[in-house]
């Protein structure tokens, strides 16, 4: 059993695996229970260098995942910040990556105490490139609310959160649209199945605060850095459900869909219908920030070599 998507290596705490040897036992206490967590990072191919995006600020998310449930880990930011850069060598690529560090709690006997059991660190990548396959897509509002602070620490990036994702994005699969954004417990806009969201109304950009229960996501940070430099004012604060329907434009951000334009939300047109002004602005401004064009930028990437 295996799945052919582009790579050869996985690090697996402190060494290189074959691909297909990258494996758990069936009594790995994250498939029963959750105990994972994970980032999700790109890197990007000029032509002539790899660059991983935000590398210390993706590291760092994971490290406080692991620190809001307390599960240890063996290696520290600098020690997974090499990990990921000599995997991505490894395997020699020479494109567009995703990159998958995921650590979970081990094998281990029935039961949820975990504190005994072994985190342990993989370090996947592969060549990857888009996460929706149209330029703008059509969502619903989930029926589902997305995990309130209250139940879990939704600062963590944790793999048994994604329940929850999974099933707002299964529903909106199932009934014919590409994916959800989901509410919080108080009615308000959160973000989506697996992003940050942006709204456009009278040429200012807003977007949910943390306190909305969101992921705090580095690319809606990013963007909203980079959205400032250009001019752009951008508000956080709460959006009212009504605001998606009346917004000019839409937009999810997040490492895996980048700026994803949103032309339709539960069948109602977004704005013009079409790709907007603003989202098409951002695309460009974040292409030549990612490809490593914008000196001001370039301290967020890495270079892999
Ligand atoms: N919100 C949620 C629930 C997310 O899962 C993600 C990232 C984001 C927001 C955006 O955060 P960032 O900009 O830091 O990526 N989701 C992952 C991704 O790689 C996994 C998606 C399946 O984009």
């Amino acid at each position: 059993m295996s799945i052919d998507l582009g790579a050869k290596y996985v690090w697996h705490n402190g060494e290189f695996v074959a691909w297909d040897d990258a494996r758990v036992h069936v009594m790995t206490n994250a498939l029963h229970y959750g105990t994972g967590v994970f980032e999700g990072i790109r890197a990007y191919y000029n032509g002539n260098q790899l660059y991983i995006f935000r590398l210390r600020e993706h590291v760092a998310r994971l490290l406080n995942s692991i620190k809001l449930y307390g599960f240890g880990i063996d290696y520290g930011s600098e020690e997974l910040s090499k990990a990921i850069k000599d995997t991505l060598i490894k395997n020699g690529f020479r494109a567009d990556l995703y990159i998958r560090p995921l650590a979970i709690k081990g094998l281990g006997p029935i039961g949820l105490d975990v504190r005994k059991l072994k985190t342990e660190v993989f370090i996947i990548a592969m060549p990857y490139g888009k996460y929706f396959e149209k330029e703008g897509i059509e969502v619903i509002v989930s029926s589902w609310r997305r995990l309130s602070g209250q139940t879990v620490p939704i600062l963590a990036k944790v793999t048994g959160h994604y329940v929850n994702s999974v099933l707002a994005k299964l529903e909106a699969l199932n009934r014919g649209f590409d994916d959800a954004i989901l509410l919080n417990e108080q009615g308000r806009v959160c973000e989506g199945s697996g992003e940050n969201i942006m709204a456009v109304k009278d040429g200012i950009i807003i977007t949910p605060p943390l306190s909305a229960g969101i992921l705090d996501g580095i690319t809606r940070r990013s963007l909203m850095e980079v959205a400032g430099d250009a001019g752009f004012r951008i508000v956080e604060r709460d959006m009212e459900r009504s605001e998606l329907y009346t917004a000019d434009e839409l937009f999810f951000v997040g490492t895996a869909a980048e700026i994803t334009p949103i032309l339709k939300v539960d069948g109602r047109t977004v704005g013009s219908g079409n790709v907007g002004p603003v989202a098409s602005k951002l695309k460009i401004l974040f292409t030549d920030v990612v490809k490593g064009r914008v000196d001001k930028y370039r301290k967020w990437l890495d270079p892999v070599w």
